[in-house]
């Protein structure tokens, strides 16, 4: 079988058209997720390795994108060291980790044992999902971070900065100690069979650049040093509203960047350096314009990554639950007519 073009543009291969697939590609937005969903909790969902295989597959078979990513959550790995978490209307829920006592209480979980439904799920969907790729993934550590000391989801990191800027030897032990649990996930991840892995740092753009050089930067080039890849399964580094300092995040290492649409992704490509894939960047949002207008926008950003091997086309964040199923058809539809090379 031919190698998927997913896997060929990570490599930065030549590729006949843009492959194409979406962070959140399974989820709310998704008629035949919300009908599952009525059964079954969120967390439930999760830990049945049969389910969560399932709605892996589901935009697969009804948008054709070009790689599914493994339904998870990038929070269970908290409740692994130990955090409690629910996940509630509002949001997930995590009880608040803030004090040194409360670093020393997680811990490094191994993976391969306490994850093990993640792991089923992962060999679960690989046999239905034949030559498709499939993406594991986790939190980042600062994103995980944020939400352990704050507790939840946050709009100004209060709590988050107080304890980077009051007791940064605290602050510089959580991290650690996600670094250390994300690197076992994610090996995990690559031994049950992932194609690729993804790290989310979604809420890293809170950052200034030097806060992010000083208090994540060491963290994230442990973090990929750690993964132990062997050369054979693409690594890419998602960070949203980081575009004051893309030169640090790519000093990180890993395969591709995922960039938000804050900046061209022509521009954001030039600053990381083209030794790097790039996946993105087409606004959620513009999924609720009029077709016209989504197509001008999908040609843009096309037209900025001009062919160079590397790209990736993806949302530069996750797809919005209230976004009609039928407009991600027609943006994949778009992306692979407007990206063949043949045309
Ligand atoms: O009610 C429900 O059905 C639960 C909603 C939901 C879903 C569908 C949550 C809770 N998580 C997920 C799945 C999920 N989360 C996936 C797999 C599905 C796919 O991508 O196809 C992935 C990759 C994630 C990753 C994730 N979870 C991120 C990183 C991506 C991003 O959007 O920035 C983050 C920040 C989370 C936290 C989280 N979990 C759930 C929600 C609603 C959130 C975000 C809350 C917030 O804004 O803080």
């Amino acid at each position: 079988m031919p190698e998927p073009l997913f896997l060929r543009a990570c490599w930065r291969e030549e590729v006949e058209r843009t492959p194409v697939w979406l962070m959140r590609q399974a989820g709310r937005y998704m008629r035949a997720y919300r009908e599952v969903r009525r059964r079954h909790s969120f967390m439930e969902l999760c830990k049945n390795p049969r389910l969560a295989a399932e709605v892996t597959l589901q935009p697969v078979r009804a948008f054709r994108v070009d790689a599914a990513i493994i339904f998870s959550d990038i929070l269970l790995i908290a409740e692994c060291m130990g955090a409690r978490l629910e996940y509630t209307r509002a949001g997930p829920k995590l009880e608040p980790v803030r004090t040194p006592e409360g670093v020393e209480a997680l811990r490094v979980p191994d993976a391969g044992t306490e994850m093990g439904y993640l792991l089923e799920a992962i060999r679960l969907a690989k046999q239905k999902l034949g030559n498709t790729p499939l993406i594991g993934f986790a939190g980042a550590p600062f994103t995980l971070a944020s939400y352990l000391i704050e507790g939840g989801t946050s709009r100004s990191f209060m709590q988050t900065k107080r304890l980077m800027f009051t007791s940064p030897d605290t602050f510089s032990e959580l991290m650690g100690k996600l670094t250390s649990a994300v690197a076992g996930l994610l090996n995990a991840q690559i031994e049950a069979g992932a194609d690729a892995l993804q790290v989310f740092d979604s809420w890293v753009g809170c950052l200034s650049p030097g806060d992010y050089e000083r208090y994540v930067l060491p963290h994230m080039k442990r973090l990929m040093r750690s993964i132990d890849s062997r050369g054979e399964v693409p690594v890419i580094h998602f960070v949203n509203q980081a575009g004051g300092f893309l030169e640090s995040v790519s000093q990180a290492g890993g395969d591709v960047v995922g960039v938000d649409w804050r900046v061209p992704i022509d521009i954001a490509w030039r600053r990381i350096g083209y030794s790097f894939g790039i996946q993105g960047n087409l606004d959620p949002l513009a999924l609720f314009a009029p077709d016209r207008e989504l197509e001008l926008r999908v040609r843009e950003v096309l037209q900025r990554a001009a062919s160079r091997p590397g790209h990736i086309f993806n949302l530069g964040h996750g797809v919005h639950r209230a976004t009609p199923e039928r407009r991600v058809r027609l943006l994949v539809e778009l992306v692979r007519r407007l990206s063949s090379r043949s045309a």
